[in-house]
C-alpha cells in the first residue's frame, strides 16, 4: 500500500485492513496519575486511540502515567486542548537533595515546593504506522 498524504485516512475498516499506513504524530503525555482517569474518559468521548503506559517520574521518583496517542495533523489542536481541560498544575514538599540519589536530605534543610504538570508532551512525527 502506497504511503498517503498528510492527512489521509485510508477508507478501510479496521478488521480488513491487513496493512495501514498514513501520516501522524505519535503524542507522549506525562500526566499524574490523579488526572489520568478524567482524561482518558475524554479521549475515549472524542475517539482518540490511546495507550495508557505506568511510569516514573525522574525527580520525584512517584509514579505518574504515560499515554501514547498516534494522532492525526488535523487532531493534534483538540488533543492538547482536551489536555490543557483535564490536567491539573499541583505543587509537591520535597527534602532538597532527597530525591536524585536516594539520599535522605541535608540535615536541617526545609523541604521545597515543587510545581508538577498540567501535563508535559512530546509530539513527534511518525516516518511509518502500519498494522498487520
Ligand atoms: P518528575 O521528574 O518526577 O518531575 C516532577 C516535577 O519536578 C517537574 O514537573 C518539575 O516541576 C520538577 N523538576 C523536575 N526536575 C527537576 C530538577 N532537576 N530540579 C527542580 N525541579 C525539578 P513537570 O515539569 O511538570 O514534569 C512532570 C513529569 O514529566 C516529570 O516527573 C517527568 O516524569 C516528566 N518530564 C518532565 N520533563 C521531562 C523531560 N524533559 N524528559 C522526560 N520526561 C520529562
Amino acid at each position: 500500500m502506497p504511503l498517503l498524504r498528510t492527512g489521509d485516512r485510508p477508507a478501510c475498516s479496521r478488521l480488513a485492513a491487513r496493512c495501514v499506513r498514513w501520516v501522524m504524530h505519535l503524542v507522549l503525555a506525562i500526566i499524574q496519575d490523579a488526572d489520568a482517569a478524567a482524561l482518558l474518559r475524554a479521549l475515549r468521548a472524542q475517539a482518540f486511540d490511546v495507550t495508557k503506559l505506568a511510569s516514573t517520574g525522574g525527580f520525584l521518583r512517584e509514579g505518574n502515567t504515560t499515554l501514547m496517542l498516534g494522532v492525526s495533523p488535523e487532531r493534534l489542536e483538540a488533543l492538547k486542548r482536551l489536555v490543557r481541560e483535564t490536567c491539573h498544575a499541583r505543587t509537591r514538599l520535597v527534602m532538597p537533595g532527597a530525591t536524585i540519589d536516594g539520599q535522605p536530605g541535608a540535615p536541617g534543610a526545609e523541604p521545597l515546593e515543587v510545581p508538577v504538570g498540567g501535563a508535559v508532551l512530546f509530539v513527534l512525527t511518525v516516518d511509518k504506522f502500519v498494522k498487520y
